[in-house]
């Protein structure tokens, strides 16, 4: 096949009876790992507690805590955020630290996105 970049007449199939494909060499590009960070449902942490737990370390409005926290007493997990593995790892200290030091029980753990 020529290579002759102007020639219109030069595609992959330009019926010269070779079948070459064009491909392309730029990489793909990487993109680092996220992580979810879940927060697990007990029968002892105060709703109260956590809505304070998701408003200081999460950054959302009360309404939202409130929300986030009925899910978890719901459905017994929830997905607060998802983050660099950093930062994930900063959250999940954070609020384990936090839950110790007012002896509650809330566990706080990440999984790494799919
Ligand atoms: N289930 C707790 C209660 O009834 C409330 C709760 C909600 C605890 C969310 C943990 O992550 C949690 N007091």
């Amino acid at each position: 096949m020529r290579l002759d970049p102007h020639s219109m007449a030069e595609t992959p199939e330009d019926g010269d009876g070779d079948t070459s494909v064009v491909t392309r060499t730029r990489p793909k590009t990487q993109r680092p790992p996220l992580y979810k960070v879940l927060l697990l449902n007990d029968d002892y942490t105060p709703m109260e507690f956590v809505v304070v737990v998701l408003e200081r370390f999460f950054g959302i409005t009360h309404s939202q805590a409130v929300e986030i926290m009925l899910t978890v007493h719901k459905k017994g997990l929830a997905v607060v955020g998802v983050f660099s593995h950093e930062i994930a790892e900063t959250k999940v200290a954070q609020v384990m630290d936090f839950a110790r030091r007012h002896q509650h029980p809330l566990q706080c753990t990440m999984e790494k996105e799919e």
